[in-house]
């Protein structure tokens, strides 16, 4: 079974500024000449580490990890006190991403993100589909009132009822009718002995809950009092304003990226990100190969799971050569000397039969049994985007236009540098489930 690359250091760091008085971490590791993939951390406001880094191989890509305005070592950090969010959305981010892109002098990318990043990586894709190359995505979250309303309002504490005793102790009695309001009221308090423990038991139902078995070790990270902050504020913020689209919009949108190749990795036991969101997205969207791994909760760390990312990730290191061009007609399924049951491109001609439920790729155990004869792309639907990259792209030519202003502040900044490198040290120890 596939398992994480070595441990590995930037090749370069710096602090991008994007506006808005806000510095985001950013860092490029692998091979300066490899094939561009960005990676979209989870929460939103967990941030990203040094493992997220090994999802890659690293001789073939050239992986950008960047931390989401307000967490990681961005700044400023949301757990400071009165941390304002009021330039932090999903369409901030998305900015941010292009920022960061034409920075970087990155044509395409890959998109690789996981939970609240999936979120990030189809709202990414469908705003500017010709800049994705391909899309992996894992434990699918489009924070829809009915994702929100099992995780945050009640429906997984079916599942976990003690644990959501913990989660509701904060609260007061008459308050939890509503949770995810009545969290942002306690989060937004001044006082610390309000927002913390409320921060605390939010981030401990959250990663108490994301692995198929209890890993103290996940509990113990995401419960200390920054990290905990910052993760619960932004991402109760997110959820009070849907992500800042209409529900369901990610799902409904999907025509506008259903040419891009794509994986989906889906846990079966996903309770913090339930199954039937990557079962919507599957079904508007059955050229996308679902890898339903049947052994494994939510993280992406979970051993069936990082198996799928990494193949596919393997697989797709193969197609567009180094700077990232999509070549239609590869075959994403010669890399792995190993896998022979991989797509062959005469399996992607076939255009008859999209819609049948047995291009679902079980995952059991350690085997890639891959995909059936009708993972192919719908021509027809690709063409049809084509008025909407036009679109997209006079939005790219704006944001192309800012390069100038784009500073990356490593080399001025000392004092928002040192800063974000006290962060890094202070949180040298941790290695992320997300
Ligand atoms: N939040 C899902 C998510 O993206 C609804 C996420 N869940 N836990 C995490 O991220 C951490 C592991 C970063 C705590």
């Amino acid at each position: 079974m596939r398992d994480l690359y070595p441990e590995i250091e930037p090749l370069e760091t710096g602090m991008l500024d994007v506006g808005d008085g806000q510095h985001i971490y950013w860092e490029v590791s692998g091979n300066r000449e490899g094939k561009p993939v960005v990676f979209l951390h989870g929460g939103p406001g967990g941030g990203t580490t040094p493992t997220h880094r090994r999802l890659f191989d690293p001789a073939k890509y050239r992986i950008v990890l960047f931390d989401q305005r307000g967490c990681g070592f961005s700044i400023p950090h949301a757990s400071e006190p009165g941390a304002d969010l009021s330039a932090n959305t999903t369409w901030h981010l998305i900015a941010d991403m292009e920022r960061l892109r034409a920075h970087l002098g990155i044509d395409r990318w890959q998109v690789f993100g996981g939970s609240w990043g999936s979120a990030l990586a189809l709202a990414y894709a469908e705003t500017h589909p010709e800049r994705v190359t391909e899309l992996v995505l894992r434990g699918i979250f489009t924070l829809r009132r009915q994702e929100l309303d099992w995780f945050y309002e009640g429906g997984a504490s079916a599942v976990f009822p003690d644990l959501w005793e913990d989660f509701l102790a904060p609260v007061p009695l008459g308050e939890r009718a509503h949770l995810i309001e009545a969290y942002g009221r306690l989060l937004a308090h001044p006082d610390p002995a309000v927002h913390q423990p409320a921060a605390i038991a939010w981030s401990r139902w959250e990663s108490s809950t994301i692995t198929l078995l209890p890993q103290a070790e996940t509990i113990a990270r995401f419960t200390s009092p920054e990290y905990a902050t910052a993760f619960a504020r932004i991402e109760n913020h997110y959820f009070r304003h849907g992500g800042w689209w209409e529900d369901g919009q990610l799902i409904r949108d999907v025509g506008r990226i259903r040419h891009i190749p794509a994986v989906i990795v889906q846990g079966r036991y996903d309770m913090c990100t339930p199954m039937m969101t990557a079962w919507d997205l599957h079904r508007a969207w059955p050229e996308a190969e679902l890898h339903i791994i049947d052994d494994a909760g939510h993280a992406f760390d979970e051993p069936g799971i990082l198996a799928a990312l990494i193949g596919a990730t393997d697989r797709f290191a193969e197609t567009g050569g180094a700077f990232g061009a999509v070549d239609d007609d590869a075959d994403l399924g010669t890399t792995d000397d190993d896998d022979d049951d991989d797509l062959e491109d005469e399996e992607r001609t076939d255009l008859d039969e999209v819609d049948r439920d047995d291009d679902v790729d079980v995952d059991d155990d350690d085997d890639d049994d891959d995909e059936d004869d009708d993972e192919d792309d719908e021509v027809d639907e690709v063409e049809d985007d084509d008025e909407v990259d036009d679109e997209v792209n006079d939005e790219v030519d704006e944001v192309d236009d800012d390069e100038d202003d784009d500073e990356d502040s490593s080399a001025d900044d000392g004092a928002v540098i040192a800063d974000a490198e006290d962060r890094r040290k202070a949180d040298a120890a941790r290695s992320g489930a997300e």
